[in-house]
Formats: C-alpha cells, structure tokens, sequence
C-alpha cells in the first residue's frame, strides 16, 4: 500500500507587498517542499483585517499574491492553494480554541506587542487573538510541518499546546505539528534599521525589496541600504547591516558565509552592494515575467482558487465535525 505523505501547511497574509524576506523565509521552501509532501499553502486574508484594509484593494492583493505564489514555483497541480476565508471552518474553529486559550498565553506573545506599537490607534481584538486563528489554520489540516520565518516560532509553539491541550481534554484529535524554520535566512533585516525585522508592509518602502520591483528600484534600495561605519565586508552581530547584506547573498548564491567573506576580501561595501543588487535582479527576474503572464489569465486563477478551496474544505469539514462531535455538539441531521 501507498504510504500517505506527511502534511505541509503555511500561509501568508494579504498585507503590504510580499518581499524577499518572504520569499527566503517562507516561500522559497514551501516550494522545495511540495514534491514529497501533502501541500496546503493559504493566502490568509482573515488574518489581514487585523490592521486596516481597503476592501478593493484586498481584494486585488489576494489575486496577486496568488500569482505570485504561483510564479514563486508553487505549482497547483501538486500543492493545494486557497484562500482561508473561501474556508468557514477556520473561523468556527478558532471559537473552540478560543475556549481553551488563556489570556496568560496570548499575553505573552511578542507579534501582538510589535504590532501594538506599530497600530496604536487600532488595537483590536482580532490583533490579540490572531495566534488563535492561526492554530486553526494549522489543525484543520492536520498538518505535520508548518514551514515559517523565525518570527513564528512562539506562534507555533501556542499552537502545539492548543492542540496538546485539546487531545488531552478530549482524547486524541489533532496532530502536533513541527515547526520548519530554516537554518539560513529565517530572519532577513529591514535595509534601512537593521536591528529590526524586514517586513512587507513596512510603511518605509525602502526598507524592503518587494518581489515585483523593477531591477531599478531594486538597485537603488540596495544601494541605499544602511550599512555600519566599518570597512571590512564581515559578518558580525556587532554590525548588523553589513552581516544582513552578507546573508542575503549568501542565501541566494548558495555560498557559505566564509565563502561570501572571501570573495569580497579587500573590497568596499559598494562591491557588495551592487553584486547583491544583481543577484536579486537575476533571481527576481524570472518570477517577474511568470508573474506577468499569469496575471493576464483571470480565469486560469479563479480555476486555481476554486480547486483549492473544494480540497480545502473537504479536509477542514473532517476535522471540524470531529472536534465538534468530541466537544460535545450534537450533530446536525
Ligand atoms: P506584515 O509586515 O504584513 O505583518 P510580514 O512580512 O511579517 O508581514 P507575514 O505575512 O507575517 O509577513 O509572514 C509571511 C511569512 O514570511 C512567514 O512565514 C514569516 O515567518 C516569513 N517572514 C516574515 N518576515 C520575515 C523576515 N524578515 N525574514 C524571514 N522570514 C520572514
Ligand atoms: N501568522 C503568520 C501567517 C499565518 C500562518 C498561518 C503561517 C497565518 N496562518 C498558518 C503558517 C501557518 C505570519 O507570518 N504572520
């Protein structure tokens, strides 16, 4: 017999503009991941509303980065591409875990503090209990692995004593899922601070490369990226803008650290800087012109989303009514 694959599920959040952190982070192995695993991979707009949204634009967001997903390599005949509020399950079962989650627990979790800071004249409800829906995002699908940047680890961490919690209350329902954060850029800088995270909606624009820049603006944000007043190209925690820069075309070269360091001994930052704008040009040029095809073809992408969301909610639907069987519910005839 055909063993089953293990469970992928990762999801991005239709905000801003998808970046190269993404890109490293998250999306670059969802896609060496989906040969030899059951893949899931979410556009998750619920997620989106809990900073402030102009409905048409979401909605052309989502269609965008489905392409761009797509043009990525995620490729739909293989992976399971759907856009979580197409879904309703994701939200009934974040209302059960609602109910085992303490307020201790969401308290304690550092994106909601960050993006406090950053919304603070809208600091909802959604933006305190998004852990929460994202734990359902996870256990709907039974997912095994759960590929993310290293900002998601204290997610991840809830969402396995969610669903520890759930199988111990109830006896045995979901399955504790692995986080897969890689060993090499988990956690891209901003280009203009640094010591803080890059991220796609980052109101400075030159902060990130979006996946769609032009070669142009790419070589520019490069060029003006804040780097450290030393001379040497060496990575270093004590100069976090140059060891980013090093990271980045370490990652994308396939060159090891030292590897990076020896070839740009004895040169100026600059010689980094236009070599890494190049590096970025020619990985992002081809995903560019994929992007542009696709994007032509509205049908092919509504096709795509309805596939994705039938498989989808088939598996959430089987999860779901498990859960809702074992809590107690009766079941409706
Ligand atoms: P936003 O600024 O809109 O909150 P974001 O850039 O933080 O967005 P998310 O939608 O929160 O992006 O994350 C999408 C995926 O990209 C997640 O797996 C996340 O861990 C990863 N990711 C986000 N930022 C980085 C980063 N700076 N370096 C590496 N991976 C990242
Ligand atoms: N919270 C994540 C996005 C996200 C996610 C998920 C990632 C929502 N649901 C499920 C992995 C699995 C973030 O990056 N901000």
């Amino acid at each position: 017999m055909e063993r089953k694959k293990p469970i992928i599920l990762s999801g991005i959040q239709p905000s801003g503009q998808l970046c190269i952190a993404n890109y490293i982070g998250a999306i670059k192995n969802w896609v060496d991941f989906q040969d030899d695993y059951d893949s899931i991979f979410l556009i998750v707009d619920m997620h989106a509303l809990t900073v402030k949204q102009v409905p048409a634009e979401l909605r052309k967001r989502c269609l965008s980065f489905l392409a761009q997903y797509i043009a990525c390599g995620i490729d739909p005949q293989k992976s399971t591409i759907a856009i979580q509020s197409h879904i309703p399950q994701h939200a009934e079962l974040t209302w059960v875990l609602n109910c085992i989650t303490s307020l201790g627990e969401l308290n304690r979790m550092t994106q909601f503090k960050d993006k406090s800071k950053k919304n603070e004249s809208n600091i909802n409800a959604g933006l305190f209990t998004y852990p929460i829906l994202m734990a359902a995002d996870i256990l709907l699908y039974q997912a095994d692995l759960v590929p993310v940047g290293a900002d998601q680890k204290q997610h991840l961490e809830l969402t396995r004593n969610l669903a520890q919690r759930f199988n111990h209350l109830y006896s045995d329902t979901f399955v504790v899922p692995e986080p897969y954060i890689p060993k090499f850029g988990a956690r891209i800088m901003s280009l203009q601070d640094p010591t803080s995270k890059m991220s796609k909606s980052d109101k400075n624009e030159n902060s990130l490369v979006a996946l769609l820049d032009h070669p142009d603006v790419i070589t520019k944000k490069i060029k003006r990226a804040v780097t450290d007043s030393g001379t040497e190209i060496r990575f270093d925690d004590k100069n976090p803008g140059i060891s980013n820069l090093i990271s980045l075309y370490s990652v994308l070269t396939k060159k090891s650290v030292s590897e990076v360091e020896s070839h740009f001994e004895g040169k100026m930052y600059s010689a980094l800087k236009i070599e890494l704008a190049e590096v970025i040009v020619d990985t992002l040029k081809p995903i560019q012109q994929r992007y542009n095809e696709i994007m032509k073809d509205k049908n092919y992408l509504e096709g795509v989303l309805e596939a994705g969301a039938e498989n989808a909610y088939y598996r959430a639907r089987k999860t779901l009514s498990k859960v809702y069987r074992k809590i107690g519910f009766i079941a409706k005839k």
